[in-house]
């Protein structure tokens, strides 16, 4: 052995010197076979062709050994193989997030696919592509790509029972809710996780007819290229610089040329809640066709992206479901933190881990139940919530529980009185607040400095449960409290601001928060004495105090009413906390600023339309602001 390599070490030498070289091999081998058989997982990639030719790229994680098996679909615009290639290993488990694995101990075979357009898809990729009909005159969308996904998945992986449930999160949850249309009849159950239900009404677009800027970043980096896109840049730390220094949001657009981004220009272009909303609002679509397909809706009590999706699906589908098919869970949690442990959210623990009780006793028995083979009824109630402040899952016949016997006999308003107190009776006297909105000093909506939402250091997860102290004791926002309360009362479903207020502008927004206010000390957790915990927040245009769809100017001066919905809420104020309200103009740069001046689109809004303005909040026998709490009996709903 030893002469060889002296006799091959001495060619090498004699070919320095200018005898012919000898040809070296390829270190990377033509093609490297990996040896797989310690794997406990089959990986098979493969492309699916649609009715229309296109090819989806989708891959399945098969356990080895599978055999019956149902399988677990997922649609994602997010990147199917990294969705199932976290970790090189051995295990299936080590390939998934932890959710997925559990449901792949739990026995279920995965098959996560990219959508048309995205990542190793064919076709073309259109944002929250419409379900054909008015705004989609093709033959495809996400319900027959579904369908056809799904047929294939009932013909090519022998390993599987042939029962298929569609699971996601958020635009992933908007997928397995369009799967619900027309339904593949191996379609067997459904789990919309967070799902953007309706963009303008509540998730991630608007609220109340105000833009959420936070989508920029968003559409930056997933409407630029088929495969990952960039991070959309900044020129300051501060995202509350970056904006202003914009000035409106088209401003922000044409300094980064984002209006060559197809949904930028949509919204821009609809504003309103025109006929180019209402026609994808699947709330509206879902129930024209009876439930057929088990469902489970998951929402999130402090979503800080689709907090409208879930609760509005449901309450919809609900209503064409003879066979009570349709089901609800709501958590204490942020967007998508039905998979995290859920022991907590920013500095408020809840008594347990909220997400692993969430799979262990609901999702998973719900699933089981519709696709594993022969399997028996699970026990889950129609609605599954958790109540804040008691930190108890509780079972409900239906959602909103308050509204059971009829929303406006559970009802009790909270009216504003004079001195910054709140009650349960009317004011007697005339009586009225006021505040100056400026938009060169527009509210901020966290603390500064904002980081960009998705950057590393972002508390966006969490700023839903942010302090509001910072904000309480602003001149521009108006805060109402109870005294401490001595009884608990708990509400269930969406409180109602109601106020009557006057403003020297034309236009403007109003922001309501409901707050529970900790004690001022709280031996459970000192860091939390006094603490402002925002249960239900949101915002109104006030151009469109009459209609979503038709803005009109404000009469300045005038007292009107201004009425909207915050979020769903399941919470119990327990004794030695009071109940707060604030009421402010702005909430920047989460949403673009209001002008204060009506102006026919504010997107396009120009420096001079914005302009201070005196906003007047009244609490006066004729014209009462008021909350409405819906309020249930503490405990009754167990
Ligand atoms: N909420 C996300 C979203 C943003 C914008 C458009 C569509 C969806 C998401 O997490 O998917």
């Amino acid at each position: 052995m030893k002469l060889v390599a002296l006799v091959l070490a001495g060619t090498a030498l004699v070919s320095t010197l200018g005898v012919s070289a000898q040809t070296l091999p390829n270190g990377i081998p033509a093609k490297f076979a990996p040896v797989t058989a310690t794997f406990d997982y089959d990986r098979r990639e493969v492309d699916v062709k649609m009715r229309d030719g296109v090819a989806l790229h989708m891959i399945l994680i098969v356990p080895k050994g599978a055999h019956d098996a149902p399988i677990l679909f997922e649609r994602t615009p997010y990147n199917a193989d990294n969705a199932t290639s976290k970790q090189d290993s051995a295990h299936a488990v080590m390939l998934v997030g932890p959710a997925f694995a559990e449901m792949l101990r739990a026995g279920y075979i995965l098959a996560v696919e990219d959508v048309r357009g995205k990542y190793g898809s064919k076709g073309e990729y259109v944002n929250e592509r419409p379900l054909i009909g008015p705004l989609n005159g093709s033959k495809v969308d996400h319900s027959t790509d579904a369908f056809d996904t799904i047929d294939w998945l009932t013909k090519h992986v022998p390993e599987s029972n042939g029962r298929v449930g569609i699971v996601g999160t958020s635009y992933d949850g908007m997928m397995a809710a369009m799967a619900l249309v027309h339904p593949h009849p191996a379609l067997k159950a459904a789990a919309p996780m967070n799902p953007v239900i309706n963009t303008w009404m509540g998730d991630d677009d608007f609220h109340g007819g105000a833009f959420r800027m936070a989508g920029y970043d968003y559409y930056f980096s997933q409407d630029t290229k088929r495969g990952s896109g960039d991070n959309l840049w900044r020129d300051a730390y501060d995202d509350y610089d970056t904006f202003l220094r914009a000035g409106s949001a088209s401003g922000f657009v044409k300094s980064r040329g984002l209006d060559q981004i197809q949904v930028v220009k949509d919204l821009h272009d609809h504003p309103d809640y025109d006929a180019y909303w209402q026609a994808q609002a699947l709330e509206t679509i879902l129930p024209r066709e009876k439930a057929t397909v088990p469902t489970l809706w998951i929402g999130s009590l402090w979503d800080q992206e689709d907090m409208y999706g879930a609760a509005a699906a449901y309450e919809a589908t609900a209503k064409n479901d003879p066979d009570h098919l349709e089901h609800l869970a709501i958590g204490p949690w942020s967007h998508g933190g039905w998979a995290g442990t859920g022991d907590s959210l920013g500095p408020i623990r809840f008594q347990s881990d909220t997400g692993t009780w969430f799979r262990q006793h609901v999702l998973i028995p719900f699933l089981d139940s519709h696709l594993k083979t022969g399997a028996a009824p699970a026990d889950i109630a129609p609605v599954t919530v958790f109540q804040t402040g008691s930190d108890v899952w509780q079972r409900l016949p239906t959602w909103p529980s308050a509204c059971a016997q009829g929303c406006a006999q559970a009802s009790r308003k909270l009216y504003l009185q004079a001195g910054g107190a709140l009650s349960f009776t009317a004011p007697t006297t005339d009586g009225a607040d006021e505040y100056v909105s400026d938009p060169a000093k527009p509210i901020p909506y966290r603390l500064r400095p904002i980081r960009p939402t998705y950057a590393t250091g972002s508390t966006w997860r969490q700023w839903l449960v942010d302090d509001q102290r910072p904000f309480s004791d602003r001149t521009d926002v108006l805060t109402y409290e109870t005294e401490p309360l001595t009884t608990p009362l708990a509400l269930a479903g969406a409180p109602i601001a109601d106020l009557v207020a006057a403003t020297t502008g034309t236009d403007g927004d109003f922001v309501v928060k409901l707050i529970d206010v900790y004690p001022d000390e709280y031996f459970e957790k000192p860091d939390l004495g006094g603490y402002q915990l925002p249960i239900a927040m949101d915002i109104l245009r006030g151009r469109y105090r009459e209609s979503f769809s038709t803005p009109k100017p404000i009469t300045s001066g005038a007292p009107l009413g201004y009425r909207f919905a915050l979020p769903n809420v399941n919470h119990v104020f327990l004794p030695g906390h009071r109940i707060m309200v604030q009421i402010q103009s702005s909430w920047f740069p989460l949403y673009d600023r209001n002008p204060q001046t009506f102006v026919p689109n504010i997107f396009d809004a120009k420096p001079g339309d914005y302009r201070k303005a005196t906003i007047r909040v009244f609490h006066a026998p004729a014209q009462a602001s008021a909350i409405e709490l819906p309020v249930v009996a503490t405990g009754a709903a167990q």
